[in-house]
C-alpha cells in the first residue's frame, strides 16, 4: 500500500510540476519554499552559472529554508515573453531575461537600451549602477507590471549575423531579420531597411536561417557562438547597435505570498551575483569570440563613416521613445 501510494506521488510530481514553486513541510516540522527559475540559456552559460549562484545564495542565507529550482535551455518557456506572462500571474517565481522584452511590459526600460547610448561597456555600467539605472530597476516594482526587477546582468552589444555579408547600410535593404519581441527593436532594424521578424524564441533561430525563414539576426558574441547561429549565419557585423542590460525579474504575486524578511534576503542574493555575471561574462565573450573566428566565420568591422550612417537612422527613436525622457538621455550622454 505505502509502496502504491508513494508510486501514485510520484507519477503526480512528474505530471504535475509546479513551476511558481510552492511549499512543503520537513520532518522537522520546518516549511521549505521552493521556487522556480526560467532560464532561457544553455548550462554553462554565463546568466545561468549566475542564476545558480542566485539559488545557491539564497539557500544559504535562508539556512536552506527557501529552494531555487532552475530550468535552462529555454524548457519551461521557450521565449521570454512567455516567462514574464507567467510572473505576472503567479505562475512562475523568477525569470531572468533580456530587458528588451520586459520593456513591452514597463515601456521606460527602452531608455536605457536606446541604439548607441552608451560608449561601451563602462559606460553602461556607470548608468545602471548609477542612480539612473537603480531607479529604473526599482520602478519595475512599483509600475503595475506584477514584475520585480532585482538585478542586472551584462549581456555585451548586440551586433547583426547574417548568411549575406553586410558590409554597408545598403546591404541591410530588405533583409528578414529576427528581433526580440520589443517594438523598439523591430522599428529599429525597419530603419535601417530591413524587416524586423518577430515570434522567434533564441533557441530557434539557429533552424529558422537554415530553413530561410530569415535572413538573419542580431546578439552578442556568447549567444551568437552558444545557439550555434554562426554556423547558419557566418557574417559578423560588428555595428554593437545596442548594449541590452539583461535583468533577473521575480513575481510581485509570489514575492508577495513570502515574509519581508525573505523579499529583502532575495532582492540582496540577486544584486550579490551581479559582480559574479559580469566576470562570467567577461571570459565567456572572449571565448565565444575565439571560436567563432576559429570557425571561419567573417567579422566584419564597419568604417567610422559607415556606422555613422547607422547611427544617423535612429534618431526617430530617440524621438519616439525617448519623448518625456529628454533630461536622463541627456544626462546619460554627459554626466556618465
Ligand atoms: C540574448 C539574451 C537572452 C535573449 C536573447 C534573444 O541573453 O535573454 O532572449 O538574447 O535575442 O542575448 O532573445
Amino acid at each position: 500500500m505505502k509502496k502504491l501510494f508513494v508510486l501514485v506521488l510520484a507519477i503526480m510530481m512528474v505530471a504535475v510540476p509546479v513551476f511558481a514553486g510552492g511549499s512543503s513541510e520537513s520532518a522537522s516540522g520546518e516549511k521549505t519554499i521552493n521556487l522556480v527559475l526560467s532560464e532561457v540559456h544553455a548550462e554553462g552559460y554565463p546568466t545561468t552559472l549566475a542564476d545558480y549562484e542566485f539559488a545557491r545564495l539564497v539557500n544559504e542565507k535562508s539556512g536552506g529554508r527557501i529552494n531555487i529550482q532552475v530550468y535552462s535551455g529555454g524548457t519551461l518557456y521557450g521565449e521570454e515573453t512567455g516567462s514574464i506572462e507567467a510572473l505576472q500571474i503567479g505562475d512562475l517565481a523568477f525569470a531572468r531575461v533580456s530587458a528588451s522584452p520586459v520593456a513591452s511590459y514597463v515601456p521606460a526600460l527602452n531608455v536605457i537600451q536606446l541604439p548607441y547610448l552608451y560608449r561601451d561597456a563602462d559606460h553602461m555600467w556607470a548608468v545602471l549602477n548609477g542612480e539612473i539605472g537603480q531607479q529604473m530597476l526599482a520602478d519595475i516594482e512599483t509600475s503595475g507590471s506584477g514584475l520585480v526587477g532585482l538585478a542586472y546582468y551584462d549581456a555585451g552589444a548586440r551586433s547583426f549575423y547574417t548568411s549575406t555579408p553586410v558590409r554597408s547600410l545598403e546591404d541591410m535593404a530588405g533583409l528578414r531579420i529576427r528581433m526580440q519581441n520589443n517594438a523598439m527593436m523591430v522599428e529599429m532594424v525597419g530603419l535601417l531597411g530591413a524587416n524586423g521578424v518577430t515570434g522567434i524564441g533564441p533557441n530557434d533561430v539557429y533552424s529558422a536561417i537554415q530553413q530561410g525563414t530569415i535572413d538573419g539576426a542580431e546578439n552578442n558574441w556568447p549567444t551568437y557562438e552558444s545557439m550555434g547561429d554562426y554556423e547558419a549565419a557566418p557574417y559578423y557585423t560588428l555595428d554593437a547597435h545596442t548594449r541590452v542590460p539583461e535583468i533577473l525579474l521575480a513575481s510581485k504575486a509570489v514575492m508577495d505570498t513570502l515574509s519581508e524578511e525573505d523579499q529583502q534576503l532575495i532582492k540582496e542574493c540577486a544584486k550579490e551575483t551581479q559582480e559574479y555575471e559580469i566576470e562570467q561574462w567577461n571570459l565567456r565573450e572572449q571565448h565565444s569570440e575565439e571560436v567563432v573566428t576559429a570557425a571561419g566565420v567573417e567579422v566584419i568591422e564597419l568604417s567610422a563613416d559607415e556606422l555613422a550612417k547607422f547611427q544617423e537612422k535612429m534618431a526617430p527613436l530617440y524621438a519616439t521613445y525617448g519623448a518625456g525622457y529628454e533630461d536622463i538621455i541627456a544626462s546619460i550622454q554627459n554626466d556618465y
